[in-house]
């Protein structure tokens, strides 16, 4: 069997129809979210750990730093709905110090990510229910029955919303809303505008570890969509977007060329760029924004001494 073949068909389907769409419109584009196959999560966890990138330590300093604060605003009795579990690390941080949360569901769209979140967390928090739900958080989803009437918080950290277009957040935290439903309260980290210089570093890190992740797209359309891309004619570029406040990611050619693609010649100008990430990065002011026009109150915020990530408290 070819390695074209061992990615479910549906999922290649989705990233051919993606892929053509994206590369054949004027300004080449990929949707992030195929960033993430198992190389790019273990490339994205990576990440997280050069010194470059600095929101995934800060967050998680702002988590234990400020715990006990963050544990009475919360409340107790809450049932905890995260949005995208990762590992589980920063939700067993959060539940280790939340007072008697009701239970722990997390929800991906990926099963592995479920259960390395579920184990972890029933360690850092042992009899406590750990209710998982395989679902796309980015679409409408049911909660299990299981939750009866706890009060729910959901939690967001890791500023995924700024990996949404601004619109797509307000539909987002609206949609969150909707499912978490009355009372709920929302613990949700976002990444704070800062000198461009040390954003640009956080997205081009010195080790290249961005840049692999990136160029691991190209990787992936060989792999599961029988491209036949030169990755060694592309080159990663971080540029910060000052007018639209956000980090972009991109592919760079190295050189004009062509690719094939699912029977489809696509040409590259020298100096062309295929967008594959946007990474916003807010303002208090305008998170506060987005969150008023999903229908959320701020309730409180948290940063860092440096002012660089900010963790946000709201009820609904
Ligand atoms: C997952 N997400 C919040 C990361 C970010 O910072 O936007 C993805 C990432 N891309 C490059 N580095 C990290």
């Amino acid at each position: 069997m070819s390695a074209a073949m061992d990615a479910p068909a549906g999922q290649r389907a989705a990233l051919i129809a993606d892929a053509l769409a994206g590369l054949t419109a004027p300004r080449k584009t990929l949707p992030c979210k195929w960033l993430y196959d198992a190389e790019g999560c273990r490339l994205f966890e990576a990440i997280t750990r050069v010194p470059e990138y600095y929101p995934t330590r800060t967050e998680v300093r702002i988590l234990t730093e400020e715990a006990a604060s963050i544990a009475e605003a919360v409340g107790p009795g809450r049932a905890v709905v995260e949005f995208g579990p990762g590992d589980g690390a920063k939700a067993a941080l959060l539940l280790a110090v939340l007072n008697r949360p009701a239970a722990y569901v997390p929800v991906d769209i990926a099963p592995e990510w479920l259960e390395e979140a579920a184990s972890r967390v029933a360690l850092a928090r042992p009899g406590l229910p750990v209710l998982p739900v395989v679902a796309d958080f980015t679409m409408p989803f049911a909660l299990p029955k299981r939750l009866g009437a706890a009060p729910r918080l959901g939690f967001f950290p890791g500023s995924t919303i700024g990996n949404f277009e601004p619109e797509g957040a307000v539909g987002f935290l609206r949609r969150a809303r909707m499912t978490l439903g009355a009372g709920a309260r929302l613990l949700l980290g976002a990444d704070l505008v800062k000198a461009p210089a040390v954003l640009e570093a956080a997205y081009d890190d010195a080790e290249g570890v961005t840049a692999a992740f990136d160029l691991n797209l190209l990787h992936r359309l060989n792999r599961e969509a029988g491209a036949d891309f030169d990755i060694g004619a592309f080159r990663h570029r971080a540029v910060w977007n000052a007018a639209l406040e956000r980090i972009e990611m991109h592919l760079v050619a190295e050189r004009a060329q062509t690719v094939r693609l699912a029977g489809r010649t696509i040409h590259f100008a020298e100096g062309e760029t295929i967008h594959t990430e946007s990474s916003h990065k807010y303002r208090p002011e305008r998170l506060a924004g987005l969150a008023a026009s999903a229908g959320w109150r701020i309730s409180r915020h948290w940063t860092d001494a440096e002012g660089l990530f900010s963790v946000w408290l709201l009820d609904a």
